[in-house]
C-alpha cells in the first residue's frame, strides 16, 4: 500500500509569505496532478503558537489558526485524508511531519497498511528532509519526488546537500514522471 505524504505546503512557505521558498507555489500543480495516483494522501501543517523558541531561528510564520498556516489556495485540499500539525509546542522545532502532535502518522500509516511512502512538498532541507529521514528510520520504503519539493536554501546548496544525505539513508528520489508512469 503506498500512500503520498504532502509536506507544508502553505501560504507562508509560498512567495508572498513569511517564510518563503523560492518557487514555492511550482510544486503545487505536480502535487495535484501527484494525488490521483494515490489511495492514501496526508498533509502535514507547520502549526506554530504565537511564541516559541523557533521563531528565534526564523521568521515569525504558520501561526495556528491563520491564513499564513493555510494551505495554498490552488492545493487540492480536498483529496487530504488527514492533516498532521506539528511543531505545536513551544520549544521545539517540529521540522518531521512524524512529530505531529494531534495525530500519530506513524500509526495512521500502519493502521492503513501504507509500507510506502512518497513525500513532496516544503521545505527540502527542513522538513521533507526530516520527514522522510524519519520514514525510512522507522522501516518504510521512502520515496521523494524531486520535482515536487523545494528547498528554502539558506545556503544556496541546502537542497542538493538535503537530497543526497536522504539518498545515503536509502531515501528513493524520483521524479514525478516516473511516479506517473508506474501507475500505482
Ligand atoms: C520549515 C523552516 C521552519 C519547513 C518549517 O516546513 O520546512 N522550515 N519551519
Ligand atoms: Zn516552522
Amino acid at each position: 500500500m503506498k500512500g503520498l505524504l504532502i509536506v507544508d505546503v502553505q501560504n507562508d512557505f509560498c512567495p508572498g509569505g513569511a517564510l518563503a521558498v523560492p518557487q514555492g507555489d511550482a510544486v503545487v500543480p505536480v502535487i495535484n496532478r501527484l494525488m490521483e495516483q494515490f489511495d492514501l494522501v496526508v498533509a502535514s501543517k507547520d502549526w506554530h503558537p504565537g511564541q516559541t523558541a523557533h521563531f528565534q531561528k526564523w521568521p515569525v510564520h504558520c501561526v495556528q489558526g491563520t491564513n499564513g498556516a493555510e494551505f495554498h489556495p490552488r492545493l487540492r485540499s480536498g483529496k487530504i485524508q488527514q492533516v498532521f500539525l506539528k511543531g505545536t509546542g513551544n520549544l521545539d522545532d517540529g521540522y518531521s511531519a512524524f512529530e505531529a502532535t494531534n495525530v500519530n502518522l506513524e500509526e495512521y500509516l500502519r493502521s492503513r497498511g501504507v509500507t510506502e511512502l512518497y513525500v513532496a512538498g516544503l521545505a527540502t532541507d527542513y522538513c521533507v528532509r526530516a520527514s522522510a529521514l524519519d520514514a525510512a528510520d522507522k522501516g518504510m520504503t521512502t520515496h521523494v519526488v524531486t520535482d515536487a519539493v523545494a528547498a528554502v536554501n539558506v545556503q544556496p546548496v541546502d537542497g542538493e546537500k538535503a537530497l543526497e544525505e536522504m539518498r545515503r539513508a536509502g531515501v528513493r528520489l524520483l521524479s514525478s514522471a516516473e511516479v506517473l508512469a508506474k501507475k500505482l
